[in-house]
């Protein structure tokens, strides 16, 4: 296991490229217990999305909320998404009151023919003008746990902080003919094993790497000072008996914190 014993390169590190990967950072016991619980969640999710699986999907999201989990197993992924492991990267990258925002679980595509896709996550929110400005400020960030070795992610360095070159904008946008599955002379391709870690700045451009039937659970953290409370689902969030059972609860509390200024800021208009 690789000791995180030297933060401020991994901020450092994390700051300039806009990723950092972490080998073996977690036991197999540790990724066969959060296994158990994921597969529960993604066996009675696929049930309940069967065409839109069948059809497009190549992920799910809001793991846990109520919907397929019992409190048990939320527990337990919230006390994973909060060990010391975890928030030791957290804090290293945003040292002041992190936030939890969501989790994503990243699969395959049923349609083998499916193509992946080049994109900054802002770009599902703003248009162009508003993406350089946002890519200047501050990130959400993703937490990637393969539950299996994958052939992982593929990242252009360093575009947290720099806008698109011309191949990089068409490929992304799909602009002139091009499209965004298209590789791209500047990507980096970042194989995966069960017990990595990956941490990744959602608006740089990036991409998944489908194949050998993947599965891997993303944790969107986010900071305080940026405008992301909107997209925190209370259910998905522990409720207070839970948090008495979450051995360093603070990520969450911080999300509920904000989440409740917020409803009292939305009251008074
Ligand atoms: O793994 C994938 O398919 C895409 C991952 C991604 O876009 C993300 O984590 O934001």
């Amino acid at each position: 296991m690789l000791v995180v014993n030297n933060q401020s390169q991994l901020k450092r590190d994390y700051e300039e490229q806009g990723y950092v990967v972490i080998r073996d950072y977690f036991s197999a016991p540790e990724i066969s217990s959060l296994k158990q619980v994921i597969l529960k969640f993604h066996e009675l999710w696929k049930y309940d999305n069967k065409t839109f699986y069948q059809q497009e999907a190549f992920n799910s999201s809001l793991i846990t909320g109520s919907q397929y989990l019992g409190c048990d197993d939320r527990v337990k992924l919230f006390n994973f998404i909060s060990s010391k492991k975890m928030m030791a990267i957290v804090d290293s990258v945003i040292p002041v009151n992190p936030a939890f925002m969501n989790t994503q679980l990243f699969f395959d595509p049923f349609n083998a023919q499916q193509e992946n896709f080049w994109h900054r996550d802002c770009q599902y929110d703003h248009d162009v003008e508003v993406q350089q400005k946002v890519i200047h400020e501050t990130q959400v960030l993703h937490l990637r746990v393969p539950l299996f070795d994958e052939l992982g992610m593929e990242l252009v360095p360093g575009t947290h902080k720099r806008w698109d070159n011309e191949e990089e904008f068409d490929v992304r946008q799909e602009e002139n003919g091009r499209l965004s599955s298209e590789s791209l002379s500047t990507g980096k391709k970042i194989k995966l094993a069960a017990g990595d870690l990956l941490v990744f700045s959602a608006d740089m451009i990036h991409r998944g790497l489908y194949g050998f039937d993947r599965l891997a659970l993303d944790i969107l953290v986010f900071d305080p000072t940026g405008d992301f409370v909107d997209y925190v689902d209370d259910d998905c969030l522990p409720d207070i008996a839970m948090l008495d059972k979450i051995d360093d609860p603070r990520l969450f509390v911080n999300s509920i914190d904000l989440k409740s200024k917020a409803k009292s800021f939305d009251a008074l208009l």
